[in-house]
């Protein structure tokens, strides 16, 4: 009967999770209203694409490092830096409990990216960024979404002189 209890908590810990996995317009909405756009000069398309190859669009997403670190939600953030899991010693840098990052409301994850994204690194930070989005045309991205987003000027600047 306690074995089967711990399995029934468990169960009911993972539900409350209340995680959402979005869809690529609505996201980009989201991203947007939240001023993701242009900051520190990347696009939404960058947000997008690092988004979708780190979760999915999962918030609910958590992955496992081999050095016992854990990365969390919809942006994968590590518990040695940004936030707090109670297990991986860390620098919190955004103040959070992990947990949060897990839930649908993502405006708390995003204004911890934007710390993530002010560092010097910038969206270096996301290997899956450097290795799928970088450099890429990120258009597609918002493809049927019906945004008015401002374009990246530098980038159509470096384009129509290349
Ligand atoms: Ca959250």
């Amino acid at each position: 009967m306690q074995f089967s209890s711990t399995v029934i908590m468990i169960i009911l810990m993972a539900a409350n999770v209340d995680g959402k996995i979005y869809e690529r317009c609505e996201l980009a909405k989201k991203l947007e209203k939240a001023g993701l756009n242009n900051y520190k000069g990347y696009s939404i398309g960058d947000w997008l694409c690092m988004a979708h190859y780190e979760s999915g669009f999962d918030t609910s997403f958590v992955d496992h490092n081999p050095d016992g670190s854990s990365e969390y939600g919809i942006f994968q953030l590590n518990s040695a830096w940004w936030c707090d899991n109670g297990i991986t010693p860390t620098k919190n840098l955004c103040h959070m409990d992990c947990n949060d990052l897990l839930n649908r409301h993502i405006l708390d994850d995003i204004i911890c990216v934007k710390q993530v994204v002010s560092s010097k690194n910038g969206m270096n930070a996301w290997d899956s960024w450097s290795r799928h989005c970088f450099d890429h045309d990120l258009s597609e991205w918002l493809k049927g979404c019906d945004m008015k987003v401002k374009p990246n000027l530098e980038k159509i600047i470096h384009n129509a002189n290349s």
